[in-house]
């Protein structure tokens, strides 16, 4: 039997690792910007001079060539601070509600040994703007970039080399009009009755249930490397007993030669592995694999790849380092389960929205830090990044902590049949080459979810989806594909090419309100239907009600906090008995509440968070901080019952 399984277990590396080769097919690497003895950083972020084009026809500012000069010279610019949505720093309801282009710009003063060293590449980088941006510097365009919550940089160096005297004006135009190509899609409609609406008068339609906050949402940095340099570097993680394997790839721009050694360091800093060839596998004695939070004492383990190259361009030697995190561990699923390091794991967590008061969804580290210590509270072991990526700083504390996290691309509100078409397929595959750049390397990232509750009973998304999942798994043969349905959505025509069917439902709410005995049958049934046709593992990615905190009726009434809470344990009895057979994962929506458009339904917002957009807790919480702490013990591996309670290695943290 263990001649078996050690052989099955090798199938399953030889497996991984040729695929790798076939792979990673992108031209250029998204490293995030890191110090090291090769590499300097210097964050732009603080107060930056802002102005909207509100002009009729919201072309004045291009018209005007705003980016040509101070922007102060083109008219009144107000105080804005980057990262942050612009939409709720004032009192301005016209600039909260603004489409259209919004233009940013900064002087920065660039050490002037950067300037001098005709070595070092200055790298401008924008973490996530919000939609589409135009970078200028010194009045010259210097790149573009389609789709916010994602990265894009450019090279200014030879630039601003042309006249170091000059300082370095860097402008940002922001424009946050959806159409039916983007990502989320969205629609302009103007309006013609005259009667009703002033000339010009037009709307955003958005077919997604938050607020479209814009804006530069992540830090803007500069950052140097040498002009030969790592630009990229791909681990793919398995091991055999206890012998880690780290197969890796480093690739190097701006060389002609060079040598390069790359060492695997333990926590501690002692080397456990190296070599001094640009690709290759590693391999760990007694390796400490990386494991979920709450499956192992020692959750989140990272060793450290030192990556140094030292090349010479012809003219000139050139030394870089880059030192990348590297969580060791397997992900696989059958037809039942969802396995981290060949031990069934179950999703036990939320969905969140990087969404906040005044900040919306600016980059904020306060408000990060408070939520993983409310998700560490809870016993919560996983979210998914509804409805488009984080931003890198949440995936690296994910990777520390041991948070799971299936990672969702902004494939939001594909719900008009024209979003289906040939330009909207090509911006998605692009923007999935793009986060799967950007986040291949997390140990923390066991998924990937292309799209969430598209019209997916549409004709044309079974060609959609199919090529689309085919297109992730191409680039990343090593995680499991899904994307998020609705549970209505019975002719499902996506649903043949994921890995784990993710369901979506709100029984009790959206229909048959009120009626919640009616969940456990509805809930039963939904699973049984989805599970005898695809014969896939099943996550419950959504469910939940909205509460009002605060408001109370007994017998429960919508948008009171006992009816949220009924609903949760209506769920909570139905998934217990599935959890059993081929349900793998639970997670609330939401962690918190959270902005959306003004409408009928929406009471200042969406108030389905456990916890309300103040990170303060509903009963709903202590609900979910009850159950998951339970399930922690019951599934969590470290050979632990809810009986012995005493010899618990997992323990309740208060
Ligand atoms: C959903 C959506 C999510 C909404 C949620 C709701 O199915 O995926 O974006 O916020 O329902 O509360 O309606």
């Amino acid at each position: 039997m263990e001649v078996r399984a050690a052989g099955l277990g090798m199938l399953r590396v030889v497996c991984l690792f040729a695929a790798f080769d076939a792979v990673w097919l992108l031209d250029s690497g998204m490293l995030f910007p890191r110090e090291s003895p090769s590499r300097e950083v210097k964050e732009l972020n603080g107060l930056w001079d802002f102005r909207a084009d509100d002009s009729t026809n919201r072309n004045q500012s291009f018209e005007r060539a705003w980016y040509k000069k101070r922007l102060a010279e083109t008219g009144p610019v107000i105080d804005m601070p980057v990262p942050a949505s612009y939409n709720d720093i004032t009192q301005d309801a016209a600039l909260r509600d603004f489409i259209g282009w919004v233009w940013y710009e900064r002087e920065v003063v660039v050490p002037a040994r950067w300037i001098a060293d005709e070595g070092t590449r200055v790298v401008l980088r924008v973490g996530s703007a919000h939609y589409f941006s135009i970078v200028w510097v010194n009045g010259v365009k210097v790149t573009q970039h389609a789709g916010g919550h994602l990265p894009f940089e450019v090279e200014i160096g030879s630039l601003i080399r042309e006249d170091p005297t000059t300082p370095c004006r860097i402008t940002i135009a922001v424009n946050n009009t959806l159409s039916l190509e983007t990502l989320p899609p969205g629609k302009i409609q103007y309006m013609e009755d005259r009667t009703k609406y002033p000339e010009g008068f037009f709307v955003q339609y958005i077919y997604f249930d938050f607020f479209n906050y814009a804006g530069i949402h992540r830090p803007v940095l500069l950052y140097t490397t040498p002009k030969a340099y790592v630009d990229d570097i791909t681990v793919v993680t398995d091991f055999l007993d206890n012998t880690g394997l780290v197969k890796y790839k480093v690739s190097v721009q701006g060389a002609a030669t060079g040598t390069i050694k790359v060492t695997l360091k333990d926590k501690d800093g002692r080397s456990v592995a190296s070599s001094s060839k640009p690709s290759g596998v590693l391999k760990v004695e007694d390796v400490n694999l990386w494991w979920p939070y709450l499956m192992h004492e020692n959750p989140g383990y990272l060793y450290s790849m030192e990556v140094h190259l030292i090349a010479t361009d012809g003219r000139s030697t050139y030394e870089d380092m880059y030192t990348l995190p590297v969580g060791i561990r397997s992900v696989a699923v059958t037809s039942t389960q969802f396995l981290i390091n060949n031990k069934p794991f179950y999703f036990h967590g939320v969905n969140k929205h990087e969404d906040s008061d005044i900040r919306g969804k600016g980059f904020d580290w306060p408000l990060i830090v408070k939520d993983f210590n409310l998700l560490k509270w809870m016993g919560a072991n996983s979210f998914r990044t509804s409805h488009y990526p984080y931003a890198e700083e949440i995936l690296q504390m994910c990777d520390r902590h041991g948070i799971v996290v299936i990672d969702e691309c902004p494939g939001v509100g594909i719900k008009d049949i024209r979003s289906f078409g040939n330009a909207s397929l090509a911006h998605h595959l692009d923007v999935m080459d793009e986060l799967v750049r950007r986040d291949k390397n997390h140990p923390s990232v066991v998924m990937w979810s292309v799209a969430n509750e598209p019209a997916s009973e549409m004709p044309p998304a079974e060609f959609y989806f199919e090529t689309l999942i085919k297109h992730t798994k191409d680039l990343d043969p090593t995680r499991p594909v899904t994307y998020i349905t609705d549970s209505n959505y019975a002719r499902d025509k996506g649903a043949p090419f994921v890995d784990v069917i993710c369901v979506n439902s709100y029984f009790s709410w959206y229909h048959d309100s009120g009626h919640l005995e009616l969940i456990p049958l509805q809930l039963n049934n939904q699973f049984e239907n989805w599970y005898g046709k695809y014969k896939k593992p099943i996550i419950q990615s959504e469910y939940g009600a909205d509460a009002v905190p605060g408001l109370h009726s007994d017998p429960p009434v919508m948008f009171t906090e006992e009816y949220q809470n009924i609903v949760l344990q209506s769920y909570h009895s139905v998934f217990d008995q599935k959890r059993k057979q081929y349900v793998i994962g639970e997670l609330i929506w939401n962690f918190a509440d959270f902005m959306t458009v003004q409408g009928l339904t929406r009471v200042v917002g969406n108030k389905k968070g456990v916890f309300t957009r103040q990170r303060q807790p509903k009963r709903a919480a202590f609900i979910l901080k009850e159950r998951y702490w339970r399930l922690a013990n019951e599934t969590g591996r470290l050979g632990l019952s809810p009986s012995n309670h005493q010899c618990h290695a997992v323990k309740y943290p208060w």
